[in-house]
């Protein structure tokens, strides 16, 4: 409950009144000062003024594109900036700039996300305040069919960013997640404008929980945030600006020698890798995964020895344990 307050007095720049936190969170004005009281205790300034209510002073500021690039140490990626303050989604912002012509490495941020998109249509929850939503332009030259090996080369870069940033043991889920402890910590979609042969463009998106005291009941087992691993809220300014740089990095590496240059790196943080796998497809099956090629696919090995190549992009892969 009391991280739920935190998160909710820290949606908003506004006032809350005792009365409209109880009803948000159905509980008692009572509860309300109580757990005001407690989050005041680990060191949060809780302002109270009387018919007003109770607003938060954020330790960490609101984003904005002058800091960022104050701290930005990149060729291009994230030089054409733009921070948004609420977006339906940053994939479909950089979209319309790509169709108006902005280059390779504009990057799109936003505090919310009304219409945060993950794969197949399912939502990405993008609460004010607490997440990294980031999307970023590139223009690879390579076929339709390897641009899903773009969603590993990003999976890597925030991997490495968040383990060198705080310490923790984040992993990637093969192909599109990043976690910590088993749990949901960055999801990542890769959309394209290509046609039959060539790729116009390729935006890739990320989404990192960083500050998220709390998370819907709906996805609440499965979700993590950096906040719920060390304990404390952490500037989202420097996640930004690594990840950029480390995006930049690894690009160029995959645009010089394509998924294999970054493949042994990507394996060794990969979850996935010698665990049982289920392959949920229209003809799905289970087996071992057991490499990850040159191309980014992972290679599952079934019971009768057999092996199989799976796309990203086709199948998700979960641990069977999970199931
Ligand atoms: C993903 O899809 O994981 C891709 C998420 C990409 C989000 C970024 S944010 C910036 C950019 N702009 C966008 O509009 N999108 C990108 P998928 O593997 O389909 O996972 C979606 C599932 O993750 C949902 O069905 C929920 O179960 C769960 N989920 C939703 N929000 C979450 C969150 N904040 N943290 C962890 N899990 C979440």
């Amino acid at each position: 409950m009391k991280n739920k307050l935190l998160d909710l007095l820290k949606s908003t720049n506004d006032y809350l009144s005792g009365e409209e936190i109880g009803e948000a969170l159905g509980v008692s004005r009572a509860s309300v000062w109580k757990y005001i009281n407690a989050l005041r205790k680990e060191g949060y300034e809780i302002e109270a003024v009387t018919n007003r209510g109770y607003k938060i002073n954020n330790t960490f500021q609101v984003l904005n594109e002058r800091e960022i690039s104050k701290s930005l140490n990149t060729w291009e990626f994230g030089k054409e900036l733009y921070v948004i303050e609420t977006v339906d989604s940053t994939n479909n912002k950089v979209r319309e700039l790509a169709q108006n012509g902005a280059k390779e490495g504009c990057t799109v941020i936003a505090e919310t996300q009304t219409g945060g998109k993950g794969r197949l249509g399912r939502p990405w929850k993008s609460p004010p305040g607490n997440g990294v939503w980031i999307s970023v332009l590139l223009k690879p030259e390579i076929a339709p069919q390897n641009v899903s090996s773009i969603t590993l080369l990003a999976g890597l870069s925030v991997c490495k960013v968040l383990r060198a940033l705080f310490g923790v043991n984040a992993e990637i889920k093969w192909p599109n997640d990043v976690l910590l402890n088993g749990k949901k910590l960055c999801g990542i979609l890769t959309e394209m404008n290509a046609q039959m042969e060539s790729v116009d463009f390729v935006i890739v998106g990320i989404g990192i929980n960083v500050n998220n005291a709390s998370f819907p009941k709906d996805i609440e087992d499965v979700a993590t945030s950096i906040y719920q691993n060390i304990g404390k809220e952490v500037n989202r300014i420097p996640i930004i600006c690594e990840l950029l740089k480390e995006l930049e990095k690894n690009y160029a590496i995959y645009k010089q020698k394509g998924f294999s240059g970054i493949r042994a790196e990507y394996s060794n943080l990969c979850v996935t890798l010698n665990k049982e796998v289920k392959v949920i497809a229209k003809d799905g099956f289970i087996g071992k995964a057991v490499e990850i090629t040159d191309e980014g696919e992972l290679v599952v090995e079934k019971s009768d020895k057999t092996r199989v190549t799976v796309f990203s992009g086709e199948v998700s892969i979960r641990p069977v344990k999970e199931n």
